[in-house]
């Protein structure tokens, strides 16, 4: 009897064979089919949330589509130039786009060139502005959006922003529903945006008589908490639409008073209404090259 033991050891073998040749080739084109299906599934999933956005963003089929050749087009019309960083301002009316534009440019709102600043001195179309010693930036000075109604995709058509490298969204109170929906269209066409919160100087000057705080510093404090929690519920509303990857758009708070300061090379002001908040990393955000110098 000396083969009895010897069935099992054939039997697992013969089975061992059956699982290479049969068995596990099936099972791997069952898993290779369901994770086809998954991706499959992800990838529409994905296309529905896009179009669901567009349409959030106020694009309808009658309305053209952001081509190559329109985006070749729009840089020619607006002054493109190739060997710059081109950045344009864009936002609502009175929010400070214009003396943001002039504080890059070292410039006061009565100098040569300078870009026209107050609520009775609307930018009518784009005006182009550099700065004097950064020859490698171009900044551009758009109409503000005006009203709350224009939808997303409409400004961002009519102002050419596609055109751009860079989109900067000026606001100085929270970003309204508008803003968020310029920063979501932006992101969907892949485009650098960021957010900058300006006349901080102001409102932390107003916080000190509406929150009868001690002094300026005390203020600032509150101001800053504040803004800051305010941000991040703004960020988490922009990156809900995007919930299969991380976005985050930065939201830089400053003052055009302060980067001016900043960009004549100053330190930052002891005053607790003009201290420098985010000056430095926003001109660090628009081109590392803004902040060379500072600390030599
Ligand atoms: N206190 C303070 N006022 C500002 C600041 N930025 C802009 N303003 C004022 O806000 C008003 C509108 O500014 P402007 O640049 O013309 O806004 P735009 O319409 O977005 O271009 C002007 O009266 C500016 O002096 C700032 O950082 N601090
Ligand atoms: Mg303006």
């Amino acid at each position: 009897m000396a083969w009895v033991p010897f069935i099992p050891g054939a039997v697992a073998a013969v089975w061992k064979g059956y699982d290479e040749i049969v068995t596990r080739p099936q099972r791997r084109a069952r898993e290779a089919q369901q994770k086809l299906r998954e991706s499959q599934e992800k990838e529409r999933e994905s296309e529905q949330r896009r179009l669901v956005l567009l349409k959030e963003l106020g694009y309808d089929a009658d309305q053209p589509t952001i081509t190559k050749e329109l985006i070749v087009s729009a840089q020619e019309t607006v002054g493109y130039d190739k060997s710059k960083q081109n950045i344009v301002f864009a936002g609502n009316v009175n929010v400070g786009k214009s003396s943001l534009i002039n504080a890059l440019c070292n410039k006061g709102g009565n100098d040569d060139g300078a870009a026209r600043v107050g609520s009775n001195q609307v930018t009518m179309g784009i005006t182009r502005h550099e700065i004097p010693s950064h020859p490698e930036i171009v900044l551009y000075d758009i109409p503000g959006a005006g009203t709350q109604d224009v939808p997303a995709f409409q400004y961002y058509h009519d102002q050419m922003l596609y055109a751009f490298d860079t989109v900067v969204l000026v606001h100085d109170t929270t970003l309204t529903q508008a803003d968020i929906r310029l920063l979501k269209m932006c992101i969907l066409y892949s485009q650098k945006c960021l957010a900058v919160r300006t006349k901080c100087d102001s409102y932390i000057r107003n916080y000190e008589y509406d929150k009868e705080c001690n002094d300026l510093e005390e203020a600032r404090q509150i101001f800053l908490s504040e803004v800051r929690e305010d941000i991040e519920r703004c960020q988490e509303q922009i990156a809900a639409s995007w919930p299969e990857r991380e976005v985050q758009v930065r939201d830089y708070v400053a003052s055009s008073r302060s980067v001016r300061i900043f960009m004549r090379q100053n330190a930052s002001p002891k005053d607790a209404a003009t201290a420098y908040i985010d000056e430095l990393d926003f001109a660090f955000a628009l081109s590392p090259t803004l902040v060379v110098n500072v600390g030599n």
